[in-house]
């Protein structure tokens, strides 16, 4: 078996979680928080029931018993059963740990986009950072400038650079982020489930106008967007060209 043959069967098994980029981030989110809670409540539940075990002042038989075995001040302990306890934590940790490293690289190669992992038939859209505004460009050549239009349930695939300086695309609600170096092509993707409006801002500081470098990305039904898209008709739309003038009008200059 090749590597590829190897990630492709990984990815098959049904073991790394398929989906949207917010439902896999969830599912990571949920193994983290389950695992952990369940490791707290046994270190924290285990050090309770020996601190109430050993608790002063009870002479009990059992006490006694547990007594002949704990170390005295000044002598190491011995351990359980020659290491076995030790042994056998070690080893738990080492799987459970190992187990989740694996786990999460390949989950993240899944929302990386590997060439088996590529969502299918996703609409291209070219993202350009400039300062201070996002330009999107669709592939009949329509551009638009601060909005996003993407409909539901399909796979929106982000061609993602700058003109000018660093900047970093990212809308948290829809689990996307990547960066926009100038002269350098980013690839990342995302599907948006519910119709509305998702905020995308820039999260690499590029200037004085950073904070106000913002775009809406509008999550349609797909017969509207189709209508929408068929009447952009591959021209630049004039809006961009305004708002691009508005952003030199503003007397914002570089950094
Ligand atoms: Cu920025």
């Amino acid at each position: 078996m090749t590597d590829v043959d190897t990630a492709h069967a990984v990815l098959q098994s049904g073991l790394v979680p398929r989906g949207t980029r917010v439902e896999v981030f969830d599912t990571i989110f949920t193994v983290f928080l389950v695992l952990g809670t369940a490791v707290g409540v046994v270190v924290i539940g285990y050090m309770l029931y020996n601190g109430y075990k050993y608790r002063d002042g009870v002479e009990r038989e059992e006490v006694k018993k547990a007594d002949a075995d704990r170390p005295t001040l000044g002598e190491l302990p011995t351990g359980g059963g020659g290491g076995r306890k030790l042994f056998l934590s070690f080893a738990l940790s080492t799987i459970v740990v190992v187990s989740l490293v694996l786990w999460t690289y390949a989950t993240l190669l899944y929302v990386e986009g590997g060439a088996q992992a590529q969502p299918q038939d996703p609409i291209d859209v070219e993202v350009v950072g400039i300062q201070f505004a996002w330009r999107f460009t669709y592939e009949n050549g329509h551009q638009e400038l601060g909005t996003l239009r993407v409909p539901e349930d399909r796979a929106i695939r982000l061609n993602v650079t700058s003109d000018d300086v660093f900047h970093n695309f990212g809308a948290p609600a829809l689990r996307v982020k990547t960066d926009a170096i100038p002269g350098q092509r980013t690839t990342t993707w995302f599907i948006g489930e519910d119709p509305g409006t998702y905020q995308a801002k820039c999260y690499e500081l590029c200037g004085v106008g950073h904070s106000s470098m913002n775009a809406d990305i509008v999550v349609m039904e797909p017969a509207e967007y189709e209508e929408w898209y068929a009447s952009t008709g591959g021209e630049t739309n004039d809006t961009a060209n305004e708002s691009a003038s508005l952003v030199g009008a503003r007397g914002v200059s570089p950094v």
